[in-house]
């Protein structure tokens, strides 16, 4: 694998950023994970990268993290070269933040104690359970309920396509706490994997392999101090926390596409046809080209939304309007990022797959493995259709 550093000294970076991309490819270079059970997998990425310490960027510095805040240039950077390497391994990583991130945005301090550090240390696997089998892209249709007791919530629903299900320690659930109001009757809440009455034994099987399972509450008591945020605030926090993550989605695409380029271009260096090597048709170089212009394309858009965010929205604002436009702005800076580079990030490794000819859908093949794991990628964390809609409402 090359180890091309150039896009991290783009002026969107600051040196510290190089230096994590450079020793963080170094240590891709050496790590081994018998990838054959994707559950047993995912657990000894978790420990292999919280013992290396690129846990702390999924969590702030006062709660075991590396830097003061969540810094989305380092969460797109750690994604960006992960996937380069293994898609499980950048699950692990993505899924220990999106998991967290809710509570790093509004949890209490006793809550950010108790979960964040053993985030960061691997101690506890984190998972966001938001989706439901009738409110995916619709958010606010959920019918998951809480119902409010004397001292605690009392859970019922069913959520699914849930990352991290079966082997989470923890998951940030979002339920309707008012079922007549819409997005404005939604309450997020911490639940721990081994409450009675949480079921996610329920495997879901998907063509990248990944854990994934439903979770199902049947008369879940919680207590009252898990309750994340304020009540009926849950599907704001729920749109902020995918909103922090969704450049980083943007970054694993061009990761993964990357690859594919590189992959591209090693076969059509070897591969001999017509007397000559593959790499040696004009076709194969204008195909590689349009590949890379679509990978930079993308990048340039993923680099501007993370900066954005580290520049703007981790600062103090000015004042609260101010703070609200800024939002708004990185809210439609993040979805065109994820949408332009999950879409050409497909298009490129569907390229680079046929540039391989019959052997790009070869099972065992890197750049068959990619074409299956790149497709989720269009969907998750906002389908490609719901960014446009983002996008498209932010002029208006
Ligand atoms: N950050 C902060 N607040 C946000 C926000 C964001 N990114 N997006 C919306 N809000 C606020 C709005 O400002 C509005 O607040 P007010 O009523 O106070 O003005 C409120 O939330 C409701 O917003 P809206 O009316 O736009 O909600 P909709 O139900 O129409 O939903 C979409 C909008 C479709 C964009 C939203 O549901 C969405 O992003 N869906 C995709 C969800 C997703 O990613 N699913 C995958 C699950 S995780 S794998």
């Amino acid at each position: 694998m090359e180890n091309s550093l150039d896009q991290w000294t783009l002026p969107f970076f600051e040196p510290a950023h190089l230096e994590l991309a450079s020793s963080l490819h170094e240590w891709c270079k050496h790590q081994n994970v018998d990838e054959q059970d994707d559950r047993v997998a995912c657990r000894q990425w978790v420990a292999e990268l919280a013992k290396a310490g690129w846990l702390k960027y999924c969590v702030p510095f006062e709660f075991g993290g590396e830097l003061a805040g969540l810094d989305s240039r380092s969460l797109v950077i750690v994604r960006e070269v992960l996937s380069q390497y293994s898609a499980l391994a950048d699950f692990a990583f993505a899924m220990q933040g999106l998991g967290s991130g809710a509570i790093t945005l509004s949890g209490t301090t006793s809550q950010k104690l108790t979960y964040l550090n053993a985030v960061s240390r691997g101690e506890k696997i984190a998972a966001f359970a938001l989706s439901e089998e009738g409110a995916g892209s619709d958010v606010a249709a959920m019918s998951t309920q809480a119902v409010a007791t004397a001292d605690g919530f009392v859970l019922n629903g069913e959520k699914t396509w849930i990352s991290n299900g079966g082997i989470a320690d923890f998951y940030v659930v979002f339920c309707k706490t008012e079922m007549n109001l819409g997005s404005k009757g939604i309450s997020a809440f911490i639940v721990d994997a081994d409450s009675s009455g949480l079921d996610a034994s329920e495997h879901i099987t998907v063509m990248s392999p990944h854990p994934l399972s439903k979770v199902k509450f049947k008369n879940c008591y919680i207590n009252k101090s898990q309750l994340l945020g304020e009540i009926n605030q849950g599907f704001k926090l729920a749109m902020q926390t995918l909103d922090i993550f969704r450049a980083s989605v943007a970054a694993a695409a061009q990761g993964m596409a990357r690859r594919a380029l590189y992959e591209a271009k090693t076969y059509a260096s070897t591969r001999s046809m017509f007397n000559q090597k593959l790499l040696d048709f004009q076709m194969t170089q204008a195909s590689l080209g349009q590949m890379l212009g679509l990978i930079d394309s993308a990048a340039l858009l993923t680099y501007r939304a993370a900066w954005f965010r580290d520049l703007h929205l981790t600062k103090e604002a000015s004042s609260p309007t101010r703070q609200k436009e800024t939002l708004k702005k990185y809210t439609q800076l993040a979805a065109l990022s994820k949408l332009i580079a999950t879409e050409n990030a497909q298009k490129v490794i569907d390229m680079a797959l046929q540039m391989h000819g019959g052997k790009g859908v070869l099972v065992g093949q890197k750049i068959e493995s990619l074409y299956r794991d790149i497709r989720a990628l269009r969907i998750y964390e906002g389908a490609s259709e719901v960014q446009q809609l983002i996008i498209g409402r932010s002029l208006i």
